[in-house]
């Protein structure tokens, strides 16, 4: 299995994934729900081809009355709709050195959508979870072959995180039928947890006795310092923030330019481990910070908050830096820290401007 890339260049591979996978534009920060098609996308395999009359989704296992629902028999249930970031676990991977081979994400990785549809818990207390299950697993419909083994895109949680009641399974993005790319017809949305934990073509719902030890929860999506490591598993989302990148944008290489005067820089922050507490700006790089304005929260816990900071720019070259704080005390570092699958690196955002 290849993970570290020696070379400073993008791959062929890579720039295969990043084509297929885009992420959000940074300037769709200014939007409190993601607008489709801006909302990043991550497909580990191809997109699988359902037909959603046939289509069912299956829950058995250690379940007392397994059940077998088409989506209209979801759509008749008690519905409900909530605002959710999510924020795939491998946001910030292509700024780690050395990098690892995957998707390149550079910090686009992210987005938010109102998703409608049943609240798993309801599905599960009706179905009945046997005393013996210790988590469920969720299977997706799309196929490939991953570290040489060929499987279908699958993930576990616990009864308990599964149990909580903003976990939802989704037939609707933002007022629209899911998308073919989102996970059309049902997908699983976890509010909280880094995006793999949201299972797309979500086809079955499976009560296990013991802990998964699937391809998606034993080989990746671990911190590991060492491929030969266990490691820990990736779970919940890291705190960001992040700007919209002021100024105009030089085509090819991306660097902003804008006058001197005052500025008002907006963004966003999140976290899955607590409430946003504080957002900070810097125009040095860092080396000193202001508090930025925190909008008020969403009414939906689970989605981003707005910030902004009036900024006085004066001419020259300066790197403008935001930072978030949790409710956990969690903050984002200044510095990257490395782990083989370059996973959860939530280290401030940097925009380089030259203010004329
Ligand atoms: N079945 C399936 N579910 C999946 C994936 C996948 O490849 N197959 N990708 C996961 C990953 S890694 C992320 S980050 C999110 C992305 O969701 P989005 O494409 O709707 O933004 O879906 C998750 N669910
Ligand atoms: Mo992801």
């Amino acid at each position: 299995m290849k993970s570290v890339a020696d070379v400073a260049g993008i791959t062929r591979e890579e720039l295969q994934l990043a084509a297929r996978n885009h992420g959000m534009p940074l300037e769709a920060l200014r939007y409190d729900v993601t607008p489709p098609g801006l909302h990043y996308l991550l497909i580990h395999y191809d997109i699988p081809q359902i037909d959603a009359d046939a289509w069912r989704l299956r829950v058995g296992g250690l379940i007392t009355r397994p059940l077998e629902l088409s989506l209209s028999d979801l759509r008749q249930r008690t519905t409900v709709t909530r605002a959710v970031t999510l924020e795939c676990a491998g946001n910030g991977r292509a700024l780690l050195e050395p990098r690892p081979l995957s998707q390149p994400w550079l910090l686009e990785a992210v987005g938010t959508a109102e998703w409608t549809g049943v609240p798993l818990r309801d599905v599960l207390e009706e179905a009945g979870v046997e005393p013996g299950a210790a988590e469920l697993v969720f299977t997706g419909l799309d196929r490939g072959v991953e570290g040489e083994i060929e499987q279908a895109y699958e993930r576990s949680l616990s009864i308990d995180e599964s149990m909580r009641e903003d976990v939802l399974l989704a037939f609707a993005m933002n007022g629209q039928a899911l998308p073919p790319q989102h996970g059309a017809p049902l997908r699983l949305i976890v509010p909280g947890w880094y995006g793999m934990t949201s299972v797309k073509w979500l086809s079955r719902i499976t009560a296990v006795g013991e802990e998964f030890g699937g391809y998606q929860m034993a080989t990746s999506y671990r911190f590991r310092s060492d491929p030969d490591e266990v490691g820990e598993a990736v779970t919940r989302i890291r705190p960001r923030s992040l700007m919209i990148p002021p100024g105009i944008p030089e085509f090819l290489t991306r660097s902003r330019v804008l006058d001197a005067g005052t500025h008002t820089l907006v963004g966003r922050a999140w976290s899955g481990l607590g409430a946003i507490e504080r957002v900070e700006f810097s125009q040095d790089d860092g080396a000193t910070w202001s508090d930025a304005r925190l909008h008020p929260p969403h009414r939906d816990a689970s989605a981003w908050r707005g910030w902004s900071s009036e900024w006085a720019a004066s001419a020259g070259e300066r790197v403008l830096c935001c930072r978030a704080t949790d409710s956990t005390g969690a903050m984002q570092p200044l510095e990257a820290s490395w782990n083989v699958g370059g996973y959860a690196n939530n280290a401030v955002q940097r925009v380089p401007v030259l203010v004329r």
